[in-house]
């Protein structure tokens, strides 16, 4: 069926308003649109490392979480989730359970590139029917706006600080989502929340029914850490696609597809004037132009993986 705005958002609310996460977070909203890609009649079990989406919706005795969740530590999301999908397998194999149940794990870019990477790999590795949903709002946002190795080059952060001698973050980001394709999973997906959501809902829709394990990374622009004005997070995401930042693409067994080209790809000065973390370098044009030259090459990679070239 063809994607429809006004009738998923019709779908019952799997994260209810009311928690504490900041006003123009990504977090949130990639949270909400996830799980309304459960079908109403599925229930979910969900886990999240320690991170903001964590502490600011699950604060004992409160809970925004309308299905099952559980409070795993920062390193093991995901093997928390993959136990609990075992454990209902067996339970099904066995008789003991008639109920549809999806899993699924969220975790931010600190707690999925950085500490739960070991484990996100063998959870994924040994082939668990889960979703793993990493939300990388680019920095270690809950305890301050540390880097990661999400954050982008030359970002200033409490640990990257941007000063005379040193200019920000050192290092360029890592790829998780090619770390996670070279797992040979059946769905890989690198997505955000723009537009009408439709990006976002269909590729959560398809790791969620795709038999088997996979990943979904998300852009999830934070406006502490990023440093922009609140009712600017969506025009923050469609920056980052639009300049080629973050493309937008997806991975089924193995074949690579571009799901957006933007039509006039933009100057990555654009997104980096939009946020404070970088002002130090806006006006430095040969770092704007590393930077530009960095992104042309992944992209120029990226179209070619995905046979556009
Ligand atoms: C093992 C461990 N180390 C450190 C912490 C402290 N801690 C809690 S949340 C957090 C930052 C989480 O960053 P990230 O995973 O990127 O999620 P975000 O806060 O950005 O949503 C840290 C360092 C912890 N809870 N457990």
């Amino acid at each position: 069926m063809a994607y429809n705005l006004k009738e998923t958002s019709l779908k019952p609310e799997r994260l209810t308003g009311g928690h504490r996460m900041c006003a123009g977070c990504g977090a949130p909203v990639v949270a909400r649109t996830v799980l309304r890609a459960l079908k109403p009649e599925d229930k979910a079990v969900i886990t999240s490392a320690t991170g903001c989406l964590e502490v600011s919706t699950f604060i004992y005795p409160y809970t925004a979480w309308q299905d099952s969740f559980i409070h795993s530590a920062f390193e093991n999301s995901a093997v928390t989730c993959a136990g609990a999908e075992a454990a209902y397998v067996n339970m099904k194999k066995t008789g003991q359970l008639d109920d549809t149940y999806k899993f699924i794990a969220f975790g931010g870019d600190g707690g999925t590139y950085d500490i739960g990477i070991q484990s996100l790999s063998g959870a994924m590795e040994r082939g668990h029917d889960m979703v793993y949903v990493c939300y990388d709002n680019g920095a270690y946002m809950n305890t301050g706006i540390q880097r990661s190795s999400a954050t982008p080059k030359y970002a200033d952060t409490t640990t990257s600080p941007a000063g005379k001698v040193v200019p920000g973050k050192q290092q360029y980001r890592k790829d998780l989502t090619a770390v996670m394709v070279a797992h040979n999973l059946p769905y890989v997906a690198q997505t955000a929340p723009i537009g009408n959501f439709k990006d976002l809902y269909e590729k959560s829709e398809k790791a969620i029914y795709t038999e088997g394990p996979a990943f979904l990374n998300v852009l999830a622009p934070c406006p502490r850490g990023w440093r922009y004005d609140t009712p600017k997070l969506i025009e923050m995401a469609q920056l980052a696609v639009d300049t080629c930042f973050w493309p937008l693409f997806e991975v089924e067994n193995g074949v690579y597809k571009l799901t957006y080209k933007p039509k006039n790809k933009r100057p990555i000065s654009d997104w980096l004037e939009a946020q404070g973390r970088f002002r130090h370098i806006t006006k430095d044009p040969e770092k704007v132009a590393e930077l530009q030259a960095e992104v042309d090459k992944r992209w120029e990679h990226l179209l070619a993986l995905c046979g556009e070239k």
